[in-house]
């Protein structure tokens, strides 16, 4: 299952420079012929995918992209310059589409990819186009031409690495937010969260990861208690899980048996991919407490990591394990689902409905 993350832009490339009409005046020549440059042409807007970027966070922050105009044609001769293209770069994997129609325009896969969004205009003529044999002082030179403008779409599927799940209010959209610069609600009640959340966790020297906050299981969820377990279809194709467990809880050992039936009753892979087991709320425990649960787990052959995700404590620790875990999935390709084309939220705090997606 792949989260779809979109966003609209406007492109609008360069008109071209208009046709200059003008004579050459020289002294001791009376009737100088036409000297008039042609206008320079529009500059385009131009896509380029990058396997640098990773989300369409920009696209939040802007949303209109121009490229420069022609330069008018002048006396002399001298054409008008070019208008600069404008060049955007996106995350390879997106696929642009025509806003208005939903037509797809181009599927940019690898890296390098390019596609040009919309064509500069076409410079006018200078009057030097018009002389002829007939008409030897031509006052006539053309305008540029419009540059195209349109509303685009860009459509950009992200697969999953990290998948959070836990029981309600163990505090996984709070690890969430220290992980990525998402911002899911967070309240002390079960089910805050309703639909899953997406953020992006960068790391200094390692490619980015992507990670899935999930509704809260709960006893039962695989028969529909609570939210259900449908969700977990959404961390079905993660490398990593992360158990999230609330230490401060009573039954820290029965809450975490709850939640590996519930994957497992969900399917027996969850159980099987490699997992972590994050012991949440450090700062509400006293560390016998944490050292007895280190413990018991550790018998059961399970790696724990302590953190406190409300104070961060751990929080480092924690993205260096994800970033090594990570750096060594990289090289083996994940199998592709046809099926991927659920909509849900994603970071850009933009909304999505739950409808098929047909590309
Ligand atoms: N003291 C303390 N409180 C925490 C910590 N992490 C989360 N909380 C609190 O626990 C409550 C639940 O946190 P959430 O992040 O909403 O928990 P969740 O697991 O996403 O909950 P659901 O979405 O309902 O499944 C909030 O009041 C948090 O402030 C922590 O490390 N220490
Ligand atoms: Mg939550």
């Amino acid at each position: 299952m792949a989260f779809v993350d979109e966003a609209k832009f406007f492109v609008k490339a360069g008109d071209g420079g208009n046709g200059c009409a003008s004579f050459r005046r020289e002294k001791y020549v009376p009737k100088g012929g036409p000297n008039g440059g042609d206008g320079g042409k529009g500059g385009s807007v131009i896509i380029r995918a990058t396997k640098k970027l990773h989300s369409l966070i920009d696209f939040r922050y802007r949303s209109h992209f121009k490229a420069g105009s022609g330069m008018n044609g002048q006396g002399k001769d001298m054409h008008g310059r070019n208008g600069k293209d404008c060049h955007m770069d996106v995350p390879t994997g997106s696929v642009i589409k025509d806003a208005a129609s939903g037509q797809i325009l181009a599927d940019l896969l690898n890296d390098g990819d390019m596609f040009i969004a919309v064509q500069g205009g076409d410079g006018g003529l200078g009057n030097t186009h018009f002389a002829s044999g007939t008409n030897r002082t031509p006052r006539i030179a053309t305008k540029g031409k419009e540059g195209e403008e349109k509303w685009l779409k860009i459509e950009l599927k992200l697969i999953a690495d990290v998948g959070l799940v836990g029981l309600p209010n163990a505090g996984k959209s709070t690890l969430l937010s220290k992980l990525s610069a998402a911002n899911p609600k967070i309240a002390d009640y079960p089910f805050t969260t309703l639909e899953p959340q997406l953020g992006v966790l960068q790391f200094k020297y390692h490619e980015p990861c992507i990670i899935a906050d999930i509704p809260g299981l709960i006893q039962g969820a695989s028969k529909g208690v609570g939210l259900g377990h449908t969700f977990l279809r959404h961390i079905e194709r993660t490398r990593i899980l992360l158990h999230v467990i609330d230490v401060e809880s009573e039954s820290v050992e029965e809450d975490y048996r709850v939640l590996e039936n519930e994957l497992q009753s969900y399917k027996e892979e969850l159980v099987r991919k490699t997992h972590f087991l994050i012991l949440n709320k450090i700062d509400k425990v006293p560390s016998k407490k944490l050292k007895e649960l280190e413990k018991h787990f550790a018998l059961s052959g399970c790696k724990t990591v302590r953190i406190s995700a409300l104070n961060g404590d751990g929080i480092e620790g924690l993205k260096v394990l994800l970033a090594e875990t990570l750096e060594e999935y990289r090289a083996v390709p994940r199998r592709t689902d046809p099926n991927e084309n659920e909509r849900i939220v994603s970071d850009h705090g933009e909304r999505e409905s739950g409808e098929k997606d047909s590309s």
